[in-house]
């Protein structure tokens, strides 16, 4: 078991924190032995459970929420059964790295949303009702059912009692795995939850608060890294990745997705999205057709991987969901099982330290085999 990590890549600060202490041997499920070790760490936190609401505004009316505690824990244990590698713990990182990217005022709101919208007498979860749509002035209220509008990007997510210390934990598992990419590890996968891609640097929505992949990117710029290359592969667009580094030249974003004509998040994610100012030209998306499969979905990923090749990054980061699975609920791409571990050693051929940082994935009981696929598909030789 490393625990003397010392490798750091020349681009990275020798004066970052270290690796996690009291790395968790995860025990055997199947015959001692008889599993490979493929050495690819995860990074988890039991505290993701505390992200527990219980209302998602979905079709004119409050359900269960798709993106559900279990969905972790399914990977979890996929990771345990095919013996993945070491399970390690947190660190905590605090607020800083998350403040690169995010407003303070946003935080501050994510931080104390739920006891202003209790104080108020509001009886369930906090979910927006105004927003400041075409011709609003776009200013902070006071009131909190005002304020939630003013820093919500869509209405299905309620902010809940635990959301916040959960969101914590999910920016800490990121950065965690982050670190040890940082420090020499060839990849490292984050099992945060909740997600982050949808969240901007002040909004929230999509199931995202914290974009944890965002934190990640710009944590690699500040210990050094020149270029990173950010690749979304969640069934929806990226939006709030996008456009934390859509005029940022260090950072390219691609993301392959269902057309937002058609899809959630409806108002971005278009192919004529190119990137501003000295951005320009770093920014590449891949809107798809409802029904696409493989064949059409694999092409677009390798022309993804000839631009991060072209672009020559230090490292990737992956925003790793699996709604693009043929049995994903609220999803329409069609991909099946062995086309996860397909694209997962396309991955590994692009030969760069590689952050997995889990986004979406609503097929619950599948969603391990499918996220645990790429991760096995990208560590295999
Ligand atoms: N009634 C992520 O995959 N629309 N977010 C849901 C279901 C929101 C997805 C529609 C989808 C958000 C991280
Ligand atoms: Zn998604």
């Amino acid at each position: 078991m490393p625990s003397d990590l010392t490798i750091f890549y020349s681009f990275f600060q020798p004066e970052f924190p270290g690796p996690p202490v009291g790395r968790i041997r995860i025990s055997s499920v199947a015959t001692p032995g008889s599993k490979e070790d493929l050495s690819l760490l995860t990074v988890f936190s039991p505290d993701h459970s505390l992200r527990d609401a219980k209302t998602e505004l979905s079709g004119g009316e409050l359900v269960k929420p798709y993106e559900c505690p279990a969905r972790v824990e399914y990977v979890l244990e996929q990771i345990r059964l095919v013996g993945l590698g070491d399970v390690v713990p947190p660190n905590a990182y605090g607020l800083d790295p998350v403040l690169r990217v995010h407003d303070p005022q946003y935080i501050e709101f994510l931080r104390s949303c739920w006891s202003q919208w209790t104080a108020k007498g509001n009886k369930g979860e906090a979910i927006p009702s105004v927003l400041p749509s075409r011709g609003m002035r776009q200013r902070v209220p006071q009131n909190i059912n005002g304020k939630i509008g003013y820093y919500a990007m869509a209405v299905e997510t309620a902010i809940t009692d635990g959301t916040w210390p959960a969101v914590q934990a999910s920016s800490n598992v990121a950065l965690t795995a982050q670190a040890l990419i940082s420090q020499g590890e060839p990849a490292a996968f984050a099992l945060c939850r909740p997600p982050g891609h949808h969240a901007t640097r002040d909004q929230f929505g999509g199931y995202c608060f914290v974009n944890n992949i965002a934190v990640c990117a710009q944590a690699f710029l500040d210990q050094g890294a020149e270029r990173v290359a950010v690749l979304d592969v969640d069934f929806h667009h990226g939006n709030g990745t996008q456009s934390i580094f859509y005029e940022r030249p260090d950072v390219m974003f691609l993301s392959l997705h269902g057309d937002p004509l058609h899809s959630f998040p409806y108002f971005l994610g278009f192919a004529n999205e190119k990137g501003a100012g000295s951005g320009a030209g770093f920014n590449h998306n891949y809107p798809l057709a409802p029904g696409t499969a493989y064949d059409i979905w694999g092409d677009a990923l390798q022309d993804a991987c000839r631009k991060i090749e072209a672009f020559a990054p230090d490292v990737l980061a992956v925003s790793l969901g699996v709604d693009t699975f043929e049995g994903d609920p609220i999803s329409f791409f069609r991909l099946t099982g062995d086309d996860f571990k397909r694209y997962g050693t396309l991955l590994a051929s692009l030969k760069l330290p590689t952050l997995f940082v889990m986004e979406g994935g609503y097929a619950v009981k599948e969603i391990g085999v499918n996220t645990v696929n790429v991760l096995t598909g990208f560590s295999s030789k």
